[in-house]
């Protein structure tokens, strides 16, 4: 795909001179993460696999010593001292994703294993009760397998069908066939924020007051965005946010759905055990109220004291100084990218966020990601769980650098340069 971005030497130096940096101490942010100190196969690890999964700061790691060293206990329920604290830390990184969110209330936080997670809770919960034989759920074709494959299942149980709004050569959703493909039949329109294969940010706003007009449902997959936009789900005007606590440099395992308070508490449960009812018998079982009816069982509590602490981390930083520093990072390798012979990016989106996936003609991207790797540079090759996408743009996989806060224009000159050798190197 041609590049705009292609600038003259000299244009490249001023941009590089004026260039503001981080309006954050990149030393600092970077002695938070003790993993990004390390060498591989002998070289600094330069690490932008962010998009698959982010590293940790020490914040999150002491949150999770302290829960282990000082007051852990199992959680609700408990009258004695470590059970209550316990408790209550895990209720304060509920309201911390209320918080990261700016969701009006922390009752509608539920949470979750992760995105994946949250998606199937909605198909199977909200999805079994309102979608019946002949109608539709409607998606786009840049979506993570996690944002089809739950859609699917339910279609098919349900006698549903699923929709797919095309994406254009850029990877942008075309708005105007989505339109056309909303109709009094959609009862769900589920998208991503930020697509993990191409970087395109979707104009969720948008999308989700065309399908409230429609009278649709609006579920958003933030698993890519919150790591790098400020999320507000009143602004956005979606009715689910769905993200993932390693995603946003906190632990694996934990993640968050947020849920409209009206429509969580019209939703029979989808997991059945302990920490969901109200009362157990024979004859019948109440369920308690949102969000405990969909937390059955002992959740990941050391877990979700991680999370709290890496949106604390994050908000701390700013997602606003956060997502510039990324931009720039991005607009920097788009540029010089472009100089690689051979180079095709996938995905050029105007609004992109920290994603860059391109192909190398005639090397295969497992072999990118090899010969990158011997330079101690972290990327992902592959599908990136996004086949459609990958069938859109007639590639079979592509490499994937993925940008995060504590990234350096070093690291980005340094890939690049790992680039332009690889390309000598397969002739
Ligand atoms: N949605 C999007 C847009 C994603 O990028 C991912 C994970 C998920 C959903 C699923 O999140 P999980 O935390 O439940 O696994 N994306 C990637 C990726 O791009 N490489 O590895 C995982």
């Amino acid at each position: 795909m041609a590049m705009t971005l292609a600038a003259s030497a000299e244009d490249t130096e001023d941009t590089r001179e004026a260039a503001p940096g981080p309006t954050y101490d990149l030393d600092r942010v970077r002695a938070d993460f003790p993993i990004l100190a390390q060498k591989v196969h002998g070289r600094p690890l330069v690490y932008l696999d962010n998009a698959a999964s982010t590293q940790k700061p020490r914040a999150v790691m002491d949150a999770i010593a302290a829960c282990y060293g000082e007051y852990y206990a199992n959680v609700e329920r408990g009258v004695h001292t470590l059970s209550q604290r316990s408790t209550a830390a895990r209720e304060g990184a509920r309201e911390a994703v209320r918080r990261f969110l700016n969701a009006p209330s922390a009752e509608e936080v539920v949470f979750v294993r992760g995105t994946t997670e949250a998606i199937n809770l909605v198909a199977a919960s909200w999805g079994r009760r309102h979608v019946g034989p002949g109608d539709e759920v409607l998606i786009t074709e840049l979506e993570h397998h996690s944002n089809i494959v739950p859609w699917q299942l339910l279609c098919e149980e349900r006698g549903a069908l699923l929709r797919v709004a095309p994406i254009d050569d850029r990877g942008e959703v075309i708005l105007e066939e989505l339109d056309r493909l909303l109709s009094p039949r959609t009862r769900l329109v589920a998208v991503a924020h930020v697509s993990n294969a191409l970087g395109t940010v979707n104009p969720v706003r948008e999308i989700a007051a065309r399908a409230h007009e429609a009278g649709a449902v609006v579920l958003v997959d933030g698993a890519q965005a919150a790591p790098h936009l400020r999320v507000d789900v009143q602004a956005l005007g979606c009715d689910f946010y769905a993200f993932s606590g390693h995603k946003v440099y906190g632990p694996s395992g934990i993640g968050a759905l947020w849920g409209r308070r009206e429509l969580l508490e019209a939703m029979p449960p989808w997991q059945g055990g302990g920490g969901m009812i109200r009362t157990v018998s024979f004859a019948g079982t109440t369920y308690a109220p949102p969000p405990h009816r969909f937390e059955a069982g002992t959740p990941a509590i050391e877990a979700a004291v991680g999370f709290g602490a890496a949106l604390n981390y994050l908000t701390a930083l700013g997602l606003p100084a956060v997502g510039a520093w990324e931009a720039e990072l991005l607009a920097l390798a788009t540029e010089r990218m472009a100089a690689v012979p051979g180079l095709r990016l996938i995905g050029t989106a105007k609004e992109k966020a920290a994603v860059l996936s391109f192909t190398l003609e005639r090397i295969h991207p497992h072999d990118v990601g090899t010969v990158l790797d011997r330079e101690g540079i972290a990327v992902r090759a592959g599908h990136h769980c996004a086949q459609p996408v990958m069938e859109r743009f007639g590639v079979p996989a592509t490499t994937r650098a993925s940008f995060g806060l504590y990234n350096t224009r070093e690291e980005v000159e340094a890939l690049v340069a790992a680039l332009h050798r690889a390309r000598k190197l397969f002739g």
